[in-house]
């Protein structure tokens, strides 16, 4: 049955307000307007940065809402003036847009763009309107994405066409911890080779760094984490060695500077706490060392630390989606992974289906998953 033109009902986790589970609905999802696509999704990450709107950590987050940012779908119908994508291509939806137009994409340095919906949150399209709505009330979207849904319109410039032969429930880590953690290492740090890196958190993000030190040529890279169950697979991916602060009794970073002849050359912050980017700063070298921040602090805090680590030397960075301009750089690096440069795979610990996502956040929270991918 066409649907080109229609409303399309469908089935969707909306989060109705902060602290309750997800709960699955049938929504309305509205045909896409001018410069819009609407995505029929087929396989979406549950990440961290979810949970944390979930858990009320950004009071500015309108409510109701369909969360999800991280996934791929295939195209069901565009709306007027689309051009480059049509009905039938693979795509990955974007949390940073890429306009052309702003200050930040005409600077071939940086990666936001002004139309992003991140900081701002008003949870609807450009034009201003929302097109889900459940039970007549209308449903907000989260950072120009909302995938925890089987169909949903996106604007164009927060899309990226894809390999039709890429398997969309491995691709759809593209769409956010992957590209965040693999940018942060070839793209941001720009980690070379034979350098020393130390990754400070094991999740899903950091492995990504680990994968990015290791294509990157890195000839030492030193996962950290407070949980030894995450040492296995970040062997897997390509640490060489891995540390736990609590097996010693000296600050981590003076245990990283005596692993590594005075410190690190690179190191990463992939936990979102204040006090790691402090360490992780220190845990880089007297000379040129550089410490990115990937992890996402709470909002309103302060970092601080002894201006003399940056006066000797040390450079202080920080990017989201790993620096990456997104409708230029997604599809190459699906091709990238098609190609093997690099594989997804040890990132997946769990698939799920749409109806088990409040599962799938629990597993987070306790610390047994990497990624959870829902399959729709
Ligand atoms: N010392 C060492 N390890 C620690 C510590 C500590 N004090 N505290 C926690 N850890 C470990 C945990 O044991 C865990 O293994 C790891 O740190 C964190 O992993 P996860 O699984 O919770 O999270 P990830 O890897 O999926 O993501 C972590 C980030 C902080 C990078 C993520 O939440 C984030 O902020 N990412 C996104 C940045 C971004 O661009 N966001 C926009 C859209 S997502
Ligand atoms: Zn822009």
């Amino acid at each position: 049955m066409d649907t080109t033109g229609k409303v399309i009902k469908c089935r969707a986790a909306v989060a109705w307000e902060p602290h309750k589970p997800f709960s699955i609905e049938e929504i309305e999802v509205a045909p896409p307007k001018a410069h819009e696509i609407r995505i029929k999704i087929l396989a979406s990450g549950i990440c961290r940065s979810d949970d944390h709107i979930v858990k009320g950590k950004v009071p500015q987050m309108n409510f109701p809402l369909i969360l999800g940012h991280e996934a791929a779908g295939i195209v069901e119908s565009v709306g007027e003036g689309v051009t480059k994508i049509k009905p039938g291509d693979k795509v990955i939806p974007l949390f940073v847009p890429q306009c052309g137009e702003c200050r930040c994409c005409l600077d071939p340095k940086g990666n936001l763009c002004y139309k992003t919906d991140i900081g701002r949150y008003s949870g609807l399209m450009l034009d201003g309107t929302s097109r889900f709505t459940c039970k007549g009330k209308l449903i907000h979207h989260y950072i120009t994405t909302s995938t925890f849904t089987e169909y949903t319109v996106v604007d164009e410039v927060a899309v990226a066409k894809i390999d039709d032969n890429a398997p969309l429930d491995k691709v759809c880590l593209i769409g956010c911890g992957f590209s965040t953690g693999y940018g942060s290492a070839v793209n941001v740090a720009k980690v070379h080779r034979g350098s020393t890196c130390a990754v400070f958190g094991l999740g899903g993000v950091g492995l990504s760094v680990i994968i990015g030190c290791k294509v990157a040529g890195a000839s030492k890279i030193i996962g950290v984490d407070i949980n030894s169950d995450k040492f296995a697979k970040a062997k897997e991916v390509g640490a060489t060695d891995c540390i736990n602060p609590k097996d010693h009794k000296n600050p981590i970073h003076e245990v990283l500077a005596a692993m590594t002849n005075g410190g690190v050359d690179y190191s990463f912050e992939c936990i979102g706490s204040t006090d790691i980017m402090v360490s992780a700063l220190k845990s880089c070298y007297l000379g040129s060392g550089t410490s990115v921040i990937v992890g996402v602090a709470p909002s309103l805090s302060q970092v601080s630390f002894e201006p003399m680590l940056l006066l000797t030397g040390r450079t202080l960075k920080g990017a989201v989606f790993g620096g990456w301009k997104s409708r230029d750089y997604v599809p190459k690096l699906v091709s990238d992974m098609l190609a093997n440069k690099f594989n997804l795979d040890g990132l997946i610990s769990h698939k799920l289906p749409l109806e088990k996502i409040n599962k799938g956040f629990e597993m987070l929270d306790k610390g047994e998953s990497i990624r959870t991918v829902l399959e729709f």
